[in-house]
């Protein structure tokens, strides 16, 4: 990780507890690679969801539908979030602005019990795999993207643009929860994301909850480069700087490094939350601690954000057909998209799934195993059950003022002249003219 510190500056004044340990992202990882099947299977498989046979063309669908590029890095960040709310009992909400990565949000969601619970005939096990596999962008079954049916979205990933604006509209006077909102590099050039940078201005940090952006950097837009991940990250960084955040860059050069990543992701993470709880409390401090309160009223928060550079379609085929694919614009949608009619296409579809060792993730009868199990927040914890994600279970009665109290007394058309703002606040607004 690289922030925009000086080293000697970190080290000196560093909030953060590294208690990341070995056997803690040993967990992530394995949360991750869980997903990553779940994803890939939603994209490609009908049946056969565990491999318990040599995968063969009828397994498959016949019409590919789906976004592989974006699904990993959601993923990843979803499993690094899981152990924080795990640690720290914090209340998350998860927004994809890459809303077309529905596999990720569906796969975490199916991970944490909550899509069983919620939609029966998609249970827990084999069975219930094959039919989340079946459902996904299929006749009667569910989006490919990001949708309200989903459990824990809030956002619709169809258009492009609004994550970053909902995500501080779910933490407005909301103080306890942190919203945290992965960004795509393309979705940061439309005009509605681009204006949201300056949306912590609205905050304020003693009655909102916080925002945690995380910025990815795949590198494409469909099929051309983006701006963001082009950029020099200095005048990248100077240009975050600017919107007023402090940035925490975590760069995955080396896409096998899985161990460096989950660190340098993890510590970023740690970061970034210590530094939101230490704006909070600063703020949220007792009156009679006036020096702490007073020093931070004057200045405005820096808000800390993350930038994850990280390959498109990451962990996914490396190459098709001789032509590169992780880590390029190829991987925008589906990597192989001949599996039913191409032998090759189909045995590195296989290739591709065992890679992430399903017979470690889940048992004989698809449940998920233990230690990976124990990856998922409990409860309304759980990012995919927080009720913050679910209008029918936080619903206030809207103050709704009589209106007839404010009616005006018109004997005649066009003899009265009214200010209607006057009317309102004041209860009468005729002046006459
Ligand atoms: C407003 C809007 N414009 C265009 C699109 C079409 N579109 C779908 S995915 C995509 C690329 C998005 O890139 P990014 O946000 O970086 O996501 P990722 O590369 O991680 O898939 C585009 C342009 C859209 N969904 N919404």
């Amino acid at each position: 990780m690289t922030g925009s510190m000086g080293q000697d500056d970190a080290v000196q004044d560093d909030p953060v507890q590294h208690d990341a340990g070995q056997e803690e992202l040993e967990l992530v990882d394995r949360w991750w690679r869980a997903a990553n099947y779940l994803s890939v299977g939603q994209i490609y498989l009908r049946s056969n969801p565990l491999l318990g046979e040599p995968l063969a063309a009828e397994h498959t669908k016949s019409r590919l539908l789906g976004h592989w590029g974006t699904t990993p890095g959601l993923n990843f960040v979803y499993a690094h979030l899981n152990r924080v709310i795990r640690r720290d009992s914090t209340e998350m909400l998860f927004v994809a602005g890459p809303g077309h990565g529905g596999p990720a949000v569906v796969a975490n969601a199916w991970l944490e019990g909550t899509y069983s619970e919620i939609y029966a005939h998609v249970g827990n096990d084999a069975e219930g795999m094959a039919e989340l596999f079946r459902q996904f962008s299929y006749p009667g079954g569910i989006p490919s993207h990001a949708a309200p049916e989903s459990p824990g979205s809030i956002s619709e990933g169809g258009e492009l643009g609004y994550s970053l604006a909902h995500a501080y509209g779910s933490v407005f006077d909301n103080p306890q929860l942190v919203t945290a909102v992965v960004i795509g590099d393309g979705e940061a050039e439309t005009g509605p994301l681009a204006a949201s940078w300056h949306s912590h201005n609205f905050l304020d940090p003693a009655a909102d909850g916080a925002v945690l952006p995380i910025l990815h950097l795949n590198g494409y837009k469909i099929a051309n480069p983006t701006v963001l991940a082009r950029m020099p990250e200095q005048q990248l960084e100077q240009l975050l700087r600017g919107y007023g955040h402090e940035p925490y860059f975590v760069t995955v050069d080396d896409p096998d490094a899985f161990e460096k990543a989950h660190r340098d992701f993890a510590e970023a993470l740690d970061r970034c939350m210590a530094e939101i709880r230490a704006i909070q409390d600063a703020c949220r401090a007792p009156a009679e601690n006036s020096e702490t309160r007073n020093a931070t009223d004057q200045a405005a928060p820096r808000w800390p954000m993350i930038v994850l550079r990280s390959p498109k379609g990451w962990t996914g085929p490396r190459s098709v057909d001789g032509k590169q694919v992780e880590g390029t614009w190829r991987s925008h949608q589906v990597p192989l998209s001949e599996v039913r009619t191409n032998g090759d296409h189909l045995r590195q579809l296989e290739e591709w799934l065992k890679s992430y060792r399903p017979g470690e993730l889940f048992d004989g009868d698809g449940r998920l195993r233990p230690d990976v199990a124990e990856g998922a927040p409990t409860g309304n914890f759980r990012m995919s059950a927080t009720p913050h994600a679910n209008g029918g279970l936080l619903r206030r009665a809207l103050k709704l003022p009589q209106y007839r109290d404010h009616a005006v007394e018109v004997p005649a058309p066009g003899t009265e002249r009214v200010s209607p703002m006057i009317t309102l606040v004041h209860g009468c607004g005729t002046s006459s003219p």
